[in-house]
């Protein structure tokens, strides 16, 4: 007896892109992995940058770079607009990070990670490159439960009261940098814990998602627009709440926010707002962290480890790669 497909027929290409997405962040891993702790930021971003660039090439899609290195006059590769894929297949939004983290890469700290996402064309937010605010808690809570507006006193006891625990039981994450100061007076004014990290809040976002084995229920704060459109990407996989506000402090931030689109300055994105289509998301380790291992160099054989989100489903996928075709990684 045949088994009914299951799979729409407008996702079945972008399930078979999940794998082919995974060896795209593979390779961009292994390629800066080779650089890990050479001091060298830079080199190690570069690195990442030819290979995801060369491996999205390959890719069926009909592509367009919509978080990237840069504006096109600031980054040669993987510039905001850029074209990848050989155009035989979906029109799709791409969102990469090849180097997320590559101060961590560089002094070979725990948490860089090669990072992208795919999503159906025109739904992933081209954002520039600009500061965000941002607050995000995984998910099982009721919609609104915190909110980026309101003081992280409140959200502490909102969250607390809805967590059913008392506000010295939950714990933030926060980047850690002067600008942080008093956000990070206020959350241990209430009881809760900090958990400062130097980089890498992507996967900090992440971590909302599965408090019991991360210890980290709410993440807030300033990072970066671009990897605040890859963490929702991830959270419209998992579940959870997302809210960022890009930070247009001056005209010049503005007309550039306005040139991509964003016509309201001050908009709360949601995270539908930050990725509201179907979407996959892949990440690499590449130093060892508490999301991902990293890579691994053995005498016949590299070993990777991958995660992989689809929206479409809500699968999570963790992929350990033992690749023993070392010649292909000479290229990288
Ligand atoms: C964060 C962090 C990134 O940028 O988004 C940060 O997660 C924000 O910028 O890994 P500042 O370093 O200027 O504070 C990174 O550090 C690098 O993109």
């Amino acid at each position: 007896m045949s088994q009914a497909i299951t799979v729409q027929p407008g996702q079945i290409i972008e399930r078979i892109l999940t794998m082919e997405l995974v060896r795209v962040t593979e390779r961009a891993a292994v390629a800066s992995a080779r650089l890990r702790g050479r001091g060298n930021e830079k080199a190690a971003d570069q690195a990442a940058v030819d290979a995801m660039r060369r491996e999205l090439n390959k890719l069926p899609i009909d592509g367009t770079v919509v978080i990237g290195e840069g504006e096109r006059d600031e980054a040669p590769m993987l510039f905001i607009g850029e074209k990848v894929g050989n155009k035989q297949g979906p029109k799709v939004d791409i969102a990469v990070d090849p180097l997320e983290g590559t101060t961590l890469c560089a002094k070979d700290m725990p948490g860089s990670i090669a990072v992208m996402a795919m999503a159906e064309a025109g739904t992933l937010l081209a954002a520039p490159d600009v500061y965000m605010h941002k607050i995000a808690v995984g998910p099982g809570y009721p919609t609104g439960v915190v909110d980026l507006d309101a003081s992280p006193e409140d959200n502490i006891h909102a969250l607390a009261k809805a967590k059913g625990v008392k506000p010295n039981e939950i714990n933030c994450l926060v980047l850690d940098r002067p600008r942080h100061a008093e956000l990070i007076a206020a959350i241990r004014k209430t009881g809760a814990g900090v958990r400062l990290i130097t980089d890498g809040d992507v996967a900090g976002v992440i971590f909302t998602t599965k408090p019991a084995d991360t210890g980290i229920d709410m993440y807030l704060g300033i990072g970066a627009a671009p990897e605040g459109v890859l963490a929702a990407g991830a959270l419209r996989c998992i579940g959870g709440q997302m809210q960022g506000r890009l930070i247009l402090d001056t005209e010049e931030k503005r007309s550039r926010a306005l040139q991509m689109g964003v016509t309201d300055p001050n908009k709360k994105y949601d995270v539908t707002d930050l990725a509201r289509g179907d979407v996959i998301v892949a990440a690499t380790g590449v130093t060892d962290g508490g999301l991902l291992k990293g890579v691994h160099f053995g005498k016949d054989v590299i070993t990777t480890e991958t995660v992989v989100y689809r929206s479409a489903t809500g699968t999570v996928r963790r992929i350990h790669g033992e690749h023993r075709e070392l010649a292909k990684f000479h290229l990288d």
